[in-house]
């Protein structure tokens, strides 16, 4: 089987060569400006941050072939995606990712233990998400795109939009795949961003597979194309390019947060790892394939350019060597000790304020799990009767 690996001729933003150099065309001329923007001491942090996502994605995996976790989503291939598009965020921007965003939670402060817990199945979510502005990982595909929708309508209406204030202009990042643009909430989500003009970045990791299916078989266009279809600024960047994907965000988060509306970038870009620890690659891909996007690896490209222009030295390497090892010490010790927590967490968080509903079904929740069950089901709270306006659920 033959699928399309290179991206054939469709237009694609790139500031930095698989060999990492820069790239100095004409036409780049705007997103080379915005990529200036990146001190020594940034691309620094960001390649930290590359190289800390792998690390934690390598012992996630192991954690997972050990029983550890019942799951986990690799990110591997996709740092410079995730790592380059959340470094072009500012704190109040939030974020709503899938499952894999885990570069993006580094960035984001995201304790790497926590990050965790919903694949330890030992919390249904976390963190808090307001202490990050990243809402939990989201695996009901594409819905998160219109709960992004949603946030940004929200904020449109708080009035944290094209105020002028980098300190109170905001805008919102969905994460998803590119199976996931053939769910019908990405393309209402879509409907509603764009006809609303929200402060929302559609950020789409082309990463060639929604598990086993190619992206040949969800678009008969580029995935961007899509995008445009909903009259919204579109553009495909290489994901494994950490400066396009810094660039390219940063102008949409721009035109976002200043009233400009939605924007879709398609980060065209390479699963190494299998989809999850449940899934075997080798079943419907080719050995040629994996080697020619080992050879793209971001992380490597990034680490050519920095090494070309002298700004990784011993000391840093060193410190980011001994950094990579404490974090996977920590996540090997700390998430063994994640305890399941009890099932009754799902009435939290539920609503921010106390609500009746809830509170009348966690009661008999717990009831039934002391071995007292109550005659009906949460008898007195379902019935259309006790809640004859809104209380369905
Ligand atoms: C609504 C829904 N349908 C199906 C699934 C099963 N499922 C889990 S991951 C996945 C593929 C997603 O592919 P893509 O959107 O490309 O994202 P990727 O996993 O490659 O990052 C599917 C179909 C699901 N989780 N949710």
């Amino acid at each position: 089987m033959k699928h399309e690996i290179d991206g054939g001729d469709v237009p694609l933003l790139q500031l930095l060569t698989p060999e990492g150099t820069r790239v100095t065309s004409r036409g780049t001329k705007p997103y080379r400006e915005l990529a200036a923007g990146l001190t020594t001491e940034r691309l620094r942090e960001i390649y930290r941050d590359m190289v800390l996502t792998r690390r934690f994605d390598d012992e996630a995996t192991s954690l997972q072939r050990q029983g550890e976790l019942a799951l986990y989503a690799p990110a591997r291939g996709q740092e410079a995606a995730q790592v380059g598009s959340a470094h072009a965020l500012r704190p109040q921007d939030y974020v709503f990712p899938s499952y894999r965003e885990h570069g993006v939670l580094q960035v984001r402060g995201v304790d790497p233990v926590d990050r965790l817990r919903f694949y330890r199945a030992s919390d249904h979510g976390g963190w808090d998400p307001n202490e990050h502005n990243v809402h939990l990982y989201t695996v009901v595909i594409g819905s998160q795109a219109l709960h992004a929708a949603g946030y940004a309508m929200g904020i449109q209406r708080d009035g944290a939009v094209g105020t002028g204030d980098d300190d109170v202009d905001a805008a919102v990042v969905a994460y998803f795949g590119d199976g996931a643009t053939s769910q019908g909430d990405v393309n209402e989500a879509l409907v509603f961003a764009s006809v609303n003009e929200s402060p929302v970045v559609f950020f789409c990791q082309n990463n060639q597979w929604a598990i086993s299916v190619p992206t040949s078989k969800q678009s008969k266009v580029p995935i961007y194309k899509r995008g445009e279809g909903f009259g919204v600024p579109s553009l495909r960047v290489d994901g494994n390019d950490v400066l396009a994907v810094y660039a390219a965000t940063t102008e949409a988060l721009q035109r976002a947060r200043s009233g400009g509306g939605p924007t879709f970038i398609e980060a065209y870009t390479y699963r190494m790892g299998a989809h999850t620890t449940s899934d075997d690659p080798t079943r419907y891909r080719t050995t040629e394939q994996e080697e020619m996007w080992g050879r793209r690896d971001p992380i490597a490209r990034l680490e050519t350019l920095l090494r070309s222009e002298g700004a990784l030295d011993d000391e840093f390497l060193t410190e980011l060597d001994a950094d990579a090892e404490a974090l996977a010490e920590r996540v090997r010790t700390e998430t063994r000790e994640l305890h399941p927590g009890s099932a009754t967490t799902i009435f939290d968080d539920v609503y921010g304020t106390p609500h009746s509903i809830v509170a009348e079904d966690r009661a008999w929740f717990e009831a039934f799990e002391a071995g007292e069950p109550p005659a009906g089901p949460a008898a007195g709270a379902t019935t259309p009767a006790a809640h004859p306006q809104g209380g369905t659920r």
